[in-house]
């Protein structure tokens, strides 16, 4: 009897676990399905302190975009985000990027220009995601989590667009990786 309600007590307290990580699990970018727009997040800088300014002559951060194809991409649809729970954050005004080109988005938090988003970064660490809107549902393009990071010193890919990251001391907003 007594051995019958310890199995009880385990198969409560394995159930009890089980409801607890899928409650507390945040969604994954997975859950939104991916599409293959070939743009990706290049490079992005946290904590800008004297490195670039924006249209305001303000020192803010920025996410850089590239697109690693040949050809135009029409970005229609498309939604940035620091929260990989919430794609929808900002939703980008309809733009092209040139084949290899960049675009440079400042995360301000600021109304500016229509390349600014309506959050900042946190130089503490966060996510950032990169999502398109069709029929409703939304679709990750291309996400990826920091960790802390370093004033003026950016984090990307390198070369450009390819899996590999690496610290910028000289940070390339709108240009190549290097
Ligand atoms: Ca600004
Ligand atoms: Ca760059």
């Amino acid at each position: 009897m007594r051995y019958d309600m310890q199995w009880t007590f385990l198969v409560f307290l394995i159930v009890l676990m089980l409801s607890c990580i899928s409650c507390d699990e945040p969604l994954q970018p997975s859950s939104f399905g991916t599409s293959k727009l070939s743009i990706v997040i290049n490079e992005f800088l946290a904590s800008n302190t004297q490195t670039n300014i924006d249209e305001a002559g303000e020192y803010d951060d920025w996410i850089e975009l590239y697109n690693t194809s040949d050809s135009s991409v029409l970005l229609q649809n498309i939604y940035l985000t620091d929260s990989l729970n919430y794609p929808n954050r900002w939703r980008m005004p309809d733009t092209t990027i040139a084949p290899r080109g960049y675009l440079l988005v400042w995360t301000d938090n600021q109304p500016q220009g229509k390349l600014h988003a309506t959050f900042r970064l946190d130089k503490e660490g966060e996510q950032i995601g990169i999502f398109v809107q069709q029929d409703g549902e939304f679709s990750v393009i291309d996400s990826l989590t920091f960790r802390q990071q370093r004033s003026d010193t950016s984090y990307g890919r390198f070369p450009d667009g390819e899996s590999q990251w690496s610290f910028f001391p000289a940070p390339t907003p709108g240009a190549g990786n290097r």
